[in-house]
């Protein structure tokens, strides 16, 4: 469909850990936290957004590896694609969109406040770091 925005998040994993990012706009999304990513743009696929996302906002390089099952709905129009991705270099900082950044270790993922509609993606990311 093409009326429909695709966001991308990356469900990125280092050392066994996998990285909360903290929202710091808009009002409505500030001191949640995310799978950090952002929309595509025109003529991007997926996974070439993720990484020019992951980039412009912690400063890294990354590789995607697999596309979490699933798709979920944000606002009307948008949905929510996420996929696992490994920290190839560089050790991310909060560079825009963030103001705080955590490596959860698998059983620690229920410890930050996720946004809603990331909720799924996160336990099926953190069971998958489990299994590795
Ligand atoms: N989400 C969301 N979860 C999640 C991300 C990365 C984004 O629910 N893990 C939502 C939040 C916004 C919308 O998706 O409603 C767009 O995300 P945003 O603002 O991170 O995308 P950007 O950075 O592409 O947006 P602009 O700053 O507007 O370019």
């Amino acid at each position: 469909m093409k009326d429909r925005v695709v966001v991308v998040a990356g469900a990125l994993y280092d050392k066994g850990r996998l990285l909360a990012a903290r929202r710091s706009a808009p009002a409505e999304l500030a001191g949640r936290w995310e799978l950090p990513g952002g929309k595509l743009e025109p003529g991007e696929s997926p996974e070439q957004a993720l990484v020019r996302e992951l980039r412009e906002e912690l400063g890294v390089e990354t590789e995607p590896v697999a596309r979490i099952p699933g798709e979920w709905p944000l606002k009307p129009g948008y949905v929510l694609q996420v996929w696992t991705a490994r920290l190839v270099s560089g050790e991310p900082e909060p560079l825009e969109d963030h103001d705080a950044l955590r490596w959860l270790a698998p059983h620690e993922t229920d410890a930050v406040d996720w946004l809603d509609q990331d909720r799924p993606a996160v336990a099926e990311a953190a069971r998958l770091l489990r299994e590795r």
